[in-house]
């Protein structure tokens, strides 16, 4: 039987278990990146398990998220993480340099190996063909330390693209096609597999936009082949020699096909507050626009910005919006100076930010009360522009440079003949920006500034369970809400006494202060609880405030293995009804927890209702151990 790209590289990195869906496997981790935000736990974690130096192929620690600096916390953060690279013998890209995703994909990415990383946007290296998972800091800590990355062995979803996106239909639109279609659960536990005709169309950068956003369907990974196309772009940036080959072979089979004519796609926009609210820009066509932003990992590449300049050459902002680009990499920047886009794009009145993910994390530009903005990045979660009440809209780059000049929502193909960029022979390749590891390592201090703070500690799984509801929570809660991001947030990354006290605020402000009151409590969730980002503050703030338990109805791949790793007991209803038996304010009792855990026959006593409703998990032998231990640091270290 032929093997798809995904199976292919699944076994020649298998070192666990049996590739039968659902079924947990261990994979040899080549390469990791870690980012400022998720990083300085990662390498607080690595540091705690005691490996002097990292036993991956390659390791690269990026500065993008954190890079505004409106106090000495971020600063520190960049500093600890420099010595931390230089200590553990990782590459260091420093602040300015880009997004990590979008360097990697330029200087990094190799089609064929595997690439996990402390974001959930890790996957965009699938656009070359390579098998990249988004994880919390403390999967990619341990795989630095050279152990496998366990997962459920996801089942394939072939993608089949046939002929050609009409012109002003881009890359985007077809990733918005498929969360239209799935939904933002409609990935969990599958890899996306893109083949098909329609795939000699799409540039790598353009496929990497794909891939990218297949985090916003829960997928595990999603993936490319590497096919004459990515040897372009590989050679383009300098580094032939990393390409292989890579395409199914004829007769591969999948566990699902989705077909999509190209042909027949529209500019497709979606609507806030979730990515998979998707319709026909034309349908929304002419309502007012407030702000733009072009940008994030998703949308930053050299030719999505040179099709921006080409728009808005010669022309002027509309006087009603305020237009940000932050270009992707310092690469993207460079190769628009040195051709004169750049200048286009200021003499527009764009307003230029420096090469980081900024406005797409609530990193400034938050837009006005009540305000429209059109984003190009990937996520449109309620208020994480930093805005609460702002509506995000995200679009293709040809539809945001359209709305920028128009002040209203502008089907891009109103805007007359199409603009083709074609892909550098050469990119301004340049890696001054990345620091190597150094060869000697003797005297290398780890600088831990004041606002690095020890990791929190963890303890073994008790056998009884028992608190009261303190929130009761619906579908889809992101991890934006459990654990805000931005500007005022995101420097207390390494803090978790002080960033646990902005935990869920946007839900419940009192969340925080009622929880240490009462000593904690349970938490109870609806369907995809979790979903979004790798952020383990998602977890470890809960677990400062004393949260024991999170009962749900499903939760997302990587918030429910951040929950396993730091002994945070991840339950499901058995019968989902018994979810809208549950208030806010019930006393919940859980028994004989460690006892059960194996035969995986918990049950929940809600004392308030005199009721008791079985609830399962699941997780694997390996994932009771680390319950039972009290956490995945311990159960390395053991
Ligand atoms: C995001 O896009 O939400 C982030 C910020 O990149 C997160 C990581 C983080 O919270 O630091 C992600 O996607 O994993
Ligand atoms: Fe950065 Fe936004 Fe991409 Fe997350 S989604 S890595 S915040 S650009």
């Amino acid at each position: 039987m032929g093997q798809n790209i995904t199976h292919k590289i699944f076994s020649s990195h298998l070192v666990e278990g049996e590739m039968a869906p659902g079924r947990e496997i261990g994979l040899k981790i080549d390469q990791t990146l870690t980012q400022d935000a998720t990083g300085t736990m990662a390498y607080l974690e690595f540091e705690a398990i005691g490996i002097p130096s990292v036993r991956t192929e390659l390791s690269v620690s990026y500065i993008d998220h954190n890079t505004l600096q409106t106090g000495f916390e971020n600063a520190d953060d960049h500093k600890f993480l420099q010595s931390a690279a230089a200590g553990f013998g990782v590459y260091f890209s420093r602040a300015g340099n880009g997004i990590c995703h979008q360097v990697h994909l330029e200087r990094f990415g190799v089609p064929g190996k595997t690439l996990l990383g402390s974001d959930s946007h890790t996957p965009t290296c699938g656009g070359l063909g390579m098998l990249a998972i988004g994880a919390g800091g403390l999967d990619v800590a341990v795989a630095m330390a050279g152990y496998p990355f366990y997962l459920q062995m996801p089942r394939v979803i072939n993608i089949r693209l046939h002929g050609k996106p009409a012109p002003w239909v881009a890359a985007k639109d077809i990733i918005l096609e498929v969360l239209r279609r799935l939904s933002v659960k409609g990935g969990v536990g599958k890899v996306l597999e893109y083949t098909g005709d329609g795939v000699a169309w799409l540039s790598v950068p353009e496929r990497a936009t794909i891939t990218n956003m297949g985090a916003e369907l829960g997928a595990t990974s999603s993936i490319f082949p590497s096919d004459e196309v990515t040897k372009r772009f590989l050679t383009a940036q300098g580094r032939a020699g990393a390409f292989a080959e890579l395409i199914p072979d004829p007769d591969a089979v999948y566990d699902e096909v989705v077909e999509i004519n190209l042909a027949e796609l529209e500019p497709l926009i979606a609507l806030p507050h979730m990515p998979d609210n998707v319709v026909r820009i034309a349908g929304v066509a002419g309502q007012k626009v407030d702000q733009v932003f072009i940008g994030s990992c998703t949308n930053s590449s050299y030719t999505d910005l040179m099709r921006v300049a080409a728009i808005l050459k010669g022309k002027t902002v509309h006087p009603e919006v305020s237009l940000v680009i932050a270009p992707g990499s310092r690469q993207v920047l460079h190769g628009l100076a040195s051709n004169g886009a750049l200048t286009d794009l200021i003499a527009s009145g764009a307003r230029l930010l420096e090469c980081a993910c900024g406005p797409c994390v609530g990193v400034g530009q938050a837009p006005a009360s009540g305000g429209v903005s059109l984003r190009t990045s990937n996520r449109n979660f309620e208020g994480r522009s930093g805005t609460a009440d702002a509506g995000v809209y995200l679009v293709s780059c040809e539809a945001a440079a359209a709305a920028a000049l128009t002040g209203k929502i502008t089907d891009p193909r109103d805007l007359g003949d199409p603009i083709e960029i074609a892909m550098p022979e050469r990119f301004p390749v340049d890696d001054r920006m990345i620091i190597p590891p150094p060869e000697q390592k003797e005297n290398i201090q780890l600088v831990m500034g004041p606002n690095i703070k020890p990791l929190p500690q963890t303890s073994p799984l008790p056998d009884e369970i028992a608190g009261e509801v303190l929130l009761k929570l619906g579908d889809n809660i992101t991890t934006d809400h459990i654990m805000p991001a931005g500007a005022k947030v995101l420097p207390l990354r390494s803090n978790i006494p002080a960033i646990s006290m902005h935990a869920f605020e946007r839900v419940d402000p009192t969340f925080a202060e009622r929880s240490l009151a009462a000593g904690g409590g349970i938490i109870v969730g609806g369907s995809n609880y979790g979903q979004g980002s790798s952020r383990e503050h998602a977890v470890l703030a809960p677990l400062y405030l004393g949260i024991k338990a999170v009962i749900a109805k499903s939760f997302a791949r990587i918030h429910m293995q951040n929950l396993v790793n730091f002994g945070l007991l991840p339950l499901v209803f058995v019968k989902e009804e018994d979810y809208e038996d549950i208030e806010a304010g019930d006393r919940l009792v859980i028994e004989e927890v460690r006892g059960r855990l194996a035969a995986n026959s918990l049950q929940v006593r809600n004392v308030t209702r005199d009721k008791t409703y079985p609830v399962k998990h699941s997780l694997s032998e390996r994932q009771i151990e680390i319950m039972l231990a009290g956490g995945l640091l311990k159960y390395v270290k053991n």
